[in-house]
């Protein structure tokens, strides 16, 4: 390297193993810090690729993943290329839908394309006038075998939830690692456009919640929508004729039917095998001052919080913060890293595995939109005190391990006192929500409602 009479201008070096979401944007991040910024990915050049088999095809986008990706300008970019969904869209066996808005307005999350944004990403690479070394494209550690020498002042492992770079972490002493498979497979099916026309309304992300089978539906670009059916692999397996499929949908997602198009869903369903759903969580995320951990490689969660990739953003933000903070220097840094990013990172798996068992116990479509009601009544009554669970993960960059302590207290003080009004399970099993919520059962609910909760400061007639 040449050096100038002034000083060395020896940049340090930062190897990006992984170029998909997490390891893209961590390359901007390393480069707009002015590190030669060296990008190593398996897959052929995505930014070449027609088709991109990746994870799943659309991603929901929230708060976290926005700051991020306004650390490197990227924010605006990708937010026009998103379609904002203000509300959910609980579809029930009948086939009615009823919206539940995720917070006041302006307060949506975004559908944005995985490859697309994996795209903008790789190309984003003059920030501030730096240039990135992508070198795409690159085998770093060859199925043979044999490897590629990598010299680098650090290696930043974003390979994802079966990481190599991990696999090294793992043959080390005091490494914690577990990883837990699921028993639900998903598969995705295309809802095309009618007339040129999304097939049902864009601005939501559809829901259908039936306990054990679930499907979920965000609007892309192009006006379709991609469905991700969720069901235990034992159920995939039983289904094995496209007739089958139809009776499946007949009985659990009729309102879907017409929709993907009877063709369509029972060629789909048979195109690619249900893919596997794995939680990993591991520490610590680094290796002296040498080798770090992040996105899925670090922590990969299950999809039911719609929050893996924006766990992993806000891991680049936290890790720039602490570079901020320690000036660069790695053997302070890494420690640092681990030290204050682990618990969030446990705590949003914790959240996700919480919230996939509590679905496949008892969330049908009923159950969804009563939950979902009890909490913005109580943060309508309480704005300061009581804050939904979903609003601190999705809509603030309250830590995760902060946001379930709080949702603990929460339920503490309330439980007691929603006992009063009633057993929310009868609630829903004797069927007072399906005869309207403005009716008199509504009203007398949440009278008493309010009634029991005047002593944690909200005034209030008594109903008793
Ligand atoms: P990945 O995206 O997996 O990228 C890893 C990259 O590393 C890949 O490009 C891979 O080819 C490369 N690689 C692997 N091994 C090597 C190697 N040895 N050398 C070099 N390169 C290597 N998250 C959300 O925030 N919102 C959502 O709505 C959401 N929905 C989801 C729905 C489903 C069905 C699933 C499965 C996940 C969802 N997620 C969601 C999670 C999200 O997909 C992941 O958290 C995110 O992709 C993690 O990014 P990553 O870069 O860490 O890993
Ligand atoms: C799953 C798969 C609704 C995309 C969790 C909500 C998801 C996403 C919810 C997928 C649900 C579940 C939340 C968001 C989001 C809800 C959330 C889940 C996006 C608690 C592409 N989840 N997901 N919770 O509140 O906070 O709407 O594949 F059905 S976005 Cl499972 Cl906010």
């Amino acid at each position: 390297m040449e050096e100038s009479p002034g000083g060395p201008s020896q940049k340090k070096v930062v190897a990006v193993v992984g170029g998909g979401l997490v390891g893209a944007l961590n390359a901007c991040f390393f480069a707009k810090r002015g590190f030669d910024v060296e990008l190593f990915e398996t897959r052929e050049d995505i930014r070449q690729a027609k088709i991109v088999r990746g994870r799943s095809i659309n991603l929901a986008l929230s708060h976290r993943g926005r700051q991020a990706l306004k650390h490197v300008g990227m924010e605006e970019k990708i937010v026009s290329q998103g379609i904002p969904m203000h509300a959910r869209m609980i579809h029930s066996l009948n086939g009615k839908q009823s919206p539940i808005p995720y917070g006041k307005k302006g307060q949506y999350i975004l559908s944005v394309d995985r490859a697309n944004l994996n795209k903008e990403l790789l190309t984003g690479k003059n920030i501030n006038g730096m240039k990135l070394m992508c070198r795409v494209n690159f085998v770093f550690l060859r199925s043979d075998g044999s490897e590629e020498q990598v010299e680098a002042d650090l290696i930043v492992g974003c390979d994802g939830a079966f990481s190599a770079i991990r696999k090294q972490f793992l043959r080390r002493s005091r490494f914690n690692y577990s990883q837990t498979y699921i028993p639900h497979g998903y598969m995705e099916l295309t809802m095309p456009p009618i007339n040129g026309e999304f097939a049902m309304k864009p601005n939501y992300l559809h829901i259908w919640p039936r306990n054990t089978f679930m499907m979920i539906a965000l609007p892309n670009l192009d006006k379709t929508f991609t469905c991700t059916l969720f069901m235990p692999f034992e159920e995939f397996e039983k289904i094995t004729t496209g007739d089958e499929v139809i009776e499946f949908f007949q009985k659990y997602f009729p309102d879907a039917i017409p929709l993907i198009g009877v063709d369509a869903l029972k060629r789909d369903y048979f195109r690619l095998p249900a893919q596997a759903m794995v939680s990993v969580k591991c520490s610590p995320y680094h290796i002296g001052s040498k080798c770090v951990l992040m996105g899925d490689a670090a922590h990969a969660v299950v999809p039911f919080y719609g929050q893996g990739m924006n766990a992993g953003f806000e891991d680049c933000i936290v890790f720039d913060e602490i570079m901020e903070q320690f000036n660069e220097d790695f053997s302070a840094v890494l420690p640092e890293y681990t030290r204050v990013r682990v618990p969030d990172d446990h705590a949003i798996a914790d959240l996700a595995m919480y919230n996939y068992i509590e679905m496949r116990a008892h969330v049908n479509s009923k159950w969804f939109l009563f939950r979902k009601h009890i909490d913005n009544l109580l943060h309508f009554l309480m704005p300061k005190t009581i804050i939904p669970l979903y609003t601190m993960v999705t809509f603030t960059r309250t830590r995760y391990h902060e946001a379930v302590a709080r949702w603990h207290w929460q339920d503490r003080s309330l439980a007691p006192k929603l006992s009063d009004v009633t057993c929310a399970d009868d609630v829903c099993a004797n069927g007072p929500l399906s005869d309207g919520r403005r009716g008199g059962w509504w009203g007398s609910f949440t009278a008493s409602l309010v009634n029991c909760l005047n002593p944690v400061g909200v005034s209030g007639k008594r109903a008793k």
